[in-house]
């Protein structure tokens, strides 16, 4: 059999050194952090790191919503199938996320700058919310320059799918639309993520002027609500806003786009353009007494989900393999998969 082609994914996002605890009220309140957010971090947050680690026990675990996800999909997939791209220092913190990525076998590429720390994210956990207060460091400088380089652009070239975290809007729009150009004109499907309600919300321009460009747009409940209220939709009716985003304007007419939002434990919702009826997947049921932390749940979906359109499965099966994998990540502490591997 002809060995398959390597590096067919490639992600794209801030590669982030997570800094998670269990916390409480009080710790929430002392940095005024809502229960369950994700914010890029304000001088008064900036103490919340060392906190986190001298007084709540602190554990680092490799993160970056879309490094997650990475590893997701490597996890499904064959050996040597995704490249993930970001901005990283060299530091510590970038060698336990190199270790981590090394370990679930993803190959990353990041662009490293030498004078900025890898960035960091503090993640609170209280019962089944996290708080995420993000540092971006080091992943707030990745530029086109990094992507245009000729090994890396090879790689682009290479790849038969790509992967963006929403949350690079906050960092190189540029680099989001070459890829988003690269996949319309060679008929590669792009995969979107909305990652935060502050992404639609204050990230609206570059945000819009990459949605003609989504093959897959990927969300939950309250990023779906933030899209709705930020682009005037009038709706809070999670399935209207599936339908409205999968019949946004498109660039590459050979494909309809589908916009997936998941819902916790609640039903994933599916639109697919031009059509009427929207798809409801309950999720897989989970054993309370056997969640961990809900903290990357989103990410390992989109893993899963990513793993599946690469290997050209069936949209039912997409969606099956997302809420596999997100479970699995539930069980473990922090966005982490279980070793020895299960397979799907
Ligand atoms: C720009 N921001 C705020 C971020 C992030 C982020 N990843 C990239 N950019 N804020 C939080 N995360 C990551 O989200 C994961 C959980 O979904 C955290 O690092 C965490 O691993």
């Amino acid at each position: 059999m002809a060995p398959t082609k390597e590096y067919r994914l490639l992600c794209l996002e801030n590669p982030l050194l997570d800094i998670q605890a269990f916390g409480n009220e009080a710790l929430l309140e002392k940095y005024g952090l809502k229960a369950n957010d994700a914010i890029l971090a304000e001088p008064k947050h900036l103490d919340i790191y060392e906190d986190l680690l001298n007084n709540y026990d602190a554990k680092l675990i490799a993160g970056g919503a879309a490094q997650n996800t990475a590893r997701g999909a490597q996890y499904i997939l064959a050996d040597n199938s995704v490249v993930y791209l970001g901005g990283a220092g060299d530091d510590k913190y970038s060698a336990i996320l190199r270790d981590a990525c090394k370990q679930a076998g993803l190959r990353v590429e990041y662009r490293v700058d030498p004078k900025i720390p890898t960035g960091r994210c503090g993640v609170v956990i209280t019962g089944h919310n996290r708080s995420m207060c993000t540092e971006l460091g080091a992943a707030n400088h990745y530029d086109l320059e990094h992507l245009k380089r000729p090994d890396i652009w090879a790689l682009v070239e290479n790849a038969e799918a790509y992967y963006i975290g929403g949350y690079h809007f906050t960092v190189c729009p540029p680099a989001i639309m070459e890829l988003a150009n690269q996949a319309a004109t060679k008929n590669k499907p792009f995969i979107l993520s909305l990652s935060a309600p502050f992404i639609p919300q204050f990230f609206k321009d570059p945000l819009d002027a990459s949605a003609p460009y989504w093959d897959y747009v990927i969300g939950n409940e309250t990023e779906a609500e933030a899209y709705a209220d930020s682009h005037g939709l009038g709706t809070k009716d999670v399935k209207e806003i599936a339908k409205a985003l999968a019949n946004l304007p498109k660039a590459n007419a050979q494909r309809k786009r589908v916009a997936v939002i998941t819902q916790g434990t609640e039903p994933t919702i599916v639109a697919v353009q031009g059509e009427n009826a929207v798809k409801e997947y309950p999720v897989h049921a989970i054993p309370k007494e056997e969640i961990n932390d809900t903290n990357g749940a989103g990410d390992a979906f989109a893993g899963g989900f990513c793993a599946g359109i690469v290997e050209g499965r069936p949209l039912d099966e997409c969606v099956d393999m997302g809420q596999w994998l997100a479970l699995l990540s539930i069980k473990e502490l922090g966005p982490s998969y279980p070793f020895p591997k299960q397979t799907y």
